[in-house]
C-alpha cells in the first residue's frame, strides 16, 4: 500500500472534526455534506475487501427511502450479500479514524483480515438518482485508485442491480451477463417464460400503476418494460421529472402513512404499487368501491408467494423445505395465517434483510420480508439443482411442468438480494397464474390494525433488546411499562427498538381497532420518551400528529 499516496487524497477528502458514524442496518447514512469522507475511505475497504475474499466488490451510493438531501454507502460482498459483519466493524473503525490515523487504521484492518496485498483488486460501483450522488460516487472511485484497485463505474443503477452484478461477476457469467441489458433480459425472459401458462385475462388486468418515488427506479423500469411489454403493461408515475425523491410518495411513504402517494390517479379496485428510492422495496395497495384505503405490504407479499410455491413443490413430489422469515414488524395475522392455515413454519430475526436472508439460509427454500416490502426467495443450490434437474427428466407431463414452473421462479427472483423490479415480476406472473385480483389477495387474511412511531432521545443506544427485538432489555423499566401498557388493549403486542438508520426509536404497536393501536403506540411512545431520555416535544397522540401532517 502507497500510504503516503493515501495520506495526500485523503487530505482532498479530510474527515469533519468530532464526527462518528456508524455502519448500520444498510451502511452508513446522513447529510450528504457529511458523506465525502466516508465515501473515499469505503473505496479504500473495498479495495482490501476484494483482495481479501479474491473477488469483485460492489460499493452502492444510495441512501434508499431517506430524504433526497441524505446519502449513504453500502458494500456488497461476493455472492450478493450485505457485507460480512466483522467488515461492518472495519468500516466503521475506518469511517471514524482521524486523518493522521488512516494509515495506521487501514494497516491494520490488513493484518487482522489477513488481505493478501499483492492481490489484484476489482470493484464495481453503483448510485442512485440524488443529486449528491454523482460527486461522491467519483469519491468512492478516488479511494480504490489510491490503493491501486481496477474498477467499473455502472453509474446510474437500483441497489438490486448492483448486486446483480457483484453477483454474475463472480460466477463467471453462470448466473447472468454482468450488464444492464443481461438483466433486463434475464428477468424478462423468465417473466415471459413463467406467464405463458397463464389463460388470457382481460387488459385491465395486465395493467399496473406503479409508482416510482422519482428515484431510479423509474429510469430502470422504463427501459425495462419493452421487454416484457406483452405480459404487462406498467404506467409510471413519480418519475422524477417533476417531484422530489421520497417526498410524499414511495413504498416508505405509503407502507408507514397507510396511505396513497401523491402523484398517482387511483380508480377503484386498480392494481397500483410503490418502490422506494433505490427500488428495492416494493409494497402494493387499491381503493376499495367506498374510496378506502388498503395497502397489501411484505407479510401479504410473502404469504401470496408462499402459498404458490407450496403447489408446484407438492405436485415434483420431492420433499425441499420451505420456510417464511419475517421481523417483529410482521403484521400478527400474517403470522397466524401462515403458521395455521398455510401450515409453513415462520421465523422471526432481528430488523435489516441481512438477517432474514442468514435464516432463509437455512431451508432449501426460503422466503423472507420485511413488512416494508423489502425481501425476496433464497433457493439453495441443491434445490436449484434439483428442480433443474427434475425440469428435464420427469416424464409426466404435469410434474415437469411443475418443475418448469419453479425453474422460473429461481430465474426470475434476483437471488443476490431483494428486488422491487423482480419482486414485482414474480408476483404479477402469480396474479396472472392464478387469476387473482388484489382485493382477492388481499383477503388472504385481515390485518391487525397497527400504527408506527418516532421518538427522539438524546441517545438511542439508551435501549437494548432481546428476541428478536419483540423485548426491552434496557433502560430498567421500559419492558415493564409496555406489558402493563399492552394488558390494557386487546389482541395487543407492542415493542420498541433503536433505529439502525435514523437517529430515533422506534414504537411499534397492534391491536384490536386502529383507535386502539394510535393509542397503544402514543401510550409506549410516552413511556420511551420518559424512561429513555427523550428530547424536543413530548410525543403527541396520533390523532394530532396525524391532523398536523394533512
Ligand atoms: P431501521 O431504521 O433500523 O428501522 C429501516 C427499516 C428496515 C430496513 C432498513 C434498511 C423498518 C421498521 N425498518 O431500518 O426494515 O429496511 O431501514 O433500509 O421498516
Ligand atoms: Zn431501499
Amino acid at each position: 500500500m502507497d500510504l503516503d499516496a493515501v495520506t495526500k487524497q485523503s487530505a482532498l477528502h479530510a474527515k469533519p472534526d468530532g464526527l462518528t458514524l456508524q455502519y448500520g442496518t444498510a451502511g452508513f447514512r446522513t447529510k450528504a455534506e457529511h458523506l465525502d469522507h466516508v465515501m473515499f475511505r469505503m473505496g479504500l475497504l473495498a479495495v482490501l475487501r476484494s483482495k481479501q475474499t479474491k473477488s469483485t466488490i460492489g460499493v452502492m451510493v444510495t441512501a434508499s427511502h431517506n430524504p433526497e438531501e441524505d446519502n449513504g454507502v453500502k458494500l456488497v460482498d461476493p455472492l450478493g450479500e450485505m457485507l460480512a459483519p466483522s467488515w461492518e466493524d472495519h468500516a466503521t473503525c475506518l469511517a471514524n479514524a482521524e486523518e493522521q490515523d488512516l494509515p495506521r487504521v487501514l494497516v491494520d484492518i490488513g493484518e487482522k483480515a489477513a488481505v493478501n496485498l499483492h492481490q489484484d483488486a476489482f470493484v464495481v460501483i453503483g448510485r442512485d438518482t440524488r443529486p449528491s450522488s454523482e460527486k461522491l460516487s467519483q469519491s468512492v472511485i478516488d479511494g480504490v485508485t489510491v490503493l491501486g484497485g481496477q474498477f467499473h463505474d455502472y453509474g446510474l443503477l437500483t441497489t438490486p442491480q448492483l448486486h446483480y452484478m457483484v453477483y454474475c461477476r463472480n460466477t463467471s457469467g453462470q448466473y447472468g451477463k454482468a450488464t444492464i441489458e443481461g438483466y433486463y433480459q434475464k428477468l424478462s425472459a423468465a417473466f415471459v417464460e413463467l406467464t405463458k401458462q397463464a389463460s388470457c385475462s382481460g387488459d385491465d388486468q395486465r395493467t399496473l400503476k406503479v409508482d416510482c418515488a422519482n428515484g431510479i427506479g423509474a429510469l430502470k423500469l422504463r427501459e425495462m418494460k419493452h421487454y416484457f411489454s406483452q405480459g404487462l403493461s406498467v404506467q409510471l408515475f413519480n418519475d422524477g421529472t417533476k417531484g422530489k425523491l421520497n417526498h410524499l410518495c414511495g413504498a416508505d411513504f405509503v407502507k408507514s402513512h397507510q396511505k396513497p402517494p401523491q402523484g398517482i390517479e387511483m380508480k377503484s379496485h386498480e392494481r397500483c404499487c410503490s418502490f422506494d428510492g433505490d427500488a428495492d422495496r416494493i409494497v402494493y395497495y387499491y381503493h376499495d368501491a367506498d374510496g378506502q384505503f388498503h395497502l397489501v405490504d411484505g407479510d401479504k407479499i410473502a404469504a401470496l408467494i408462499s402459498s404458490f410455491l407450496k403447489e408446484p413443490l407438492l405436485e415434483i413430489g420431492d420433499s425441499l423445505s420451505l420456510g417464511v422469515v419475517q421481523t417483529a414488524y410482521a403484521n400478527g395475522s400474517s403470522t397466524r395465517y401462515l403458521e395455521e392455515v398455510m401450515k409453513v413454519p415462520v421465523y422471526c430475526t432481528k430488523t435489516g434483510v441481512k438477517h432474514l436472508h442468514h435464516k432463509a439460509q437455512e431451508f432449501d427454500i426460503g422466503v423472507y420480508f420485511e413488512a416494508n416490502g423489502h425481501g425476496t426467495v433464497l433457493f439453495s443450490k441443491a434445490a436449484e439443482m434439483k428442480i433443474k434437474q427434475l425440469a428435464k427428466e420427469l416424464e409426466e407431463d404435469k410434474k415437469r411442468k411443475a418443475a418448469k414452473m419453479l425453474e422460473n421462479v429461481i430465474d426470475l427472483f434476483n437471488q443476490a438480494t431483494g428486488d422491487a423490479i423482480s419482486d414485482m415480476l414474480v408476483i404479477e406472473a402469480i396474479l396472472a397464474l392464478k387469476g387473482l385480483t388484489v382485493q382477492q389477495w388481499d383477503a388472504l387474511y385481515t390485518d391487525l390494525p397497527n400504527r408506527q412511531l418516532k421518538v427522539k432521545v438524546a441517545d438511542r443506544q439508551v435501549i437494548s433488546t432481546t428476541d428478536a427485538e419483540r423485548q426491552a432489555v434496557k433502560p430498567p423499566g421500559l419492558q415493564e411499562a409496555i406489558n402493563e401498557l399492552v394488558k390494557k388493549y386487546r389482541l395487543s403486542r407492542a415493542f420498541v427498538r433503536p433505529s439502525g438508520t435514523e437517529d430515533i426509536v422506534r414504537v411499534y404497536a397492534e391491536a384490536d381497532s386502529q383507535e386502539n393501536a394510535d393509542s397503544l403506540a402514543y401510550e409506549v411512545s410516552l413511556a420511551v420518551f420518559q424512561l429513555a431520555g427523550g428530547i424536543g416535544e413530548r410525543p403527541q397522540p396520533v390523532n394530532i400528529t396525524r391532523n398536523l401532517e394533512l
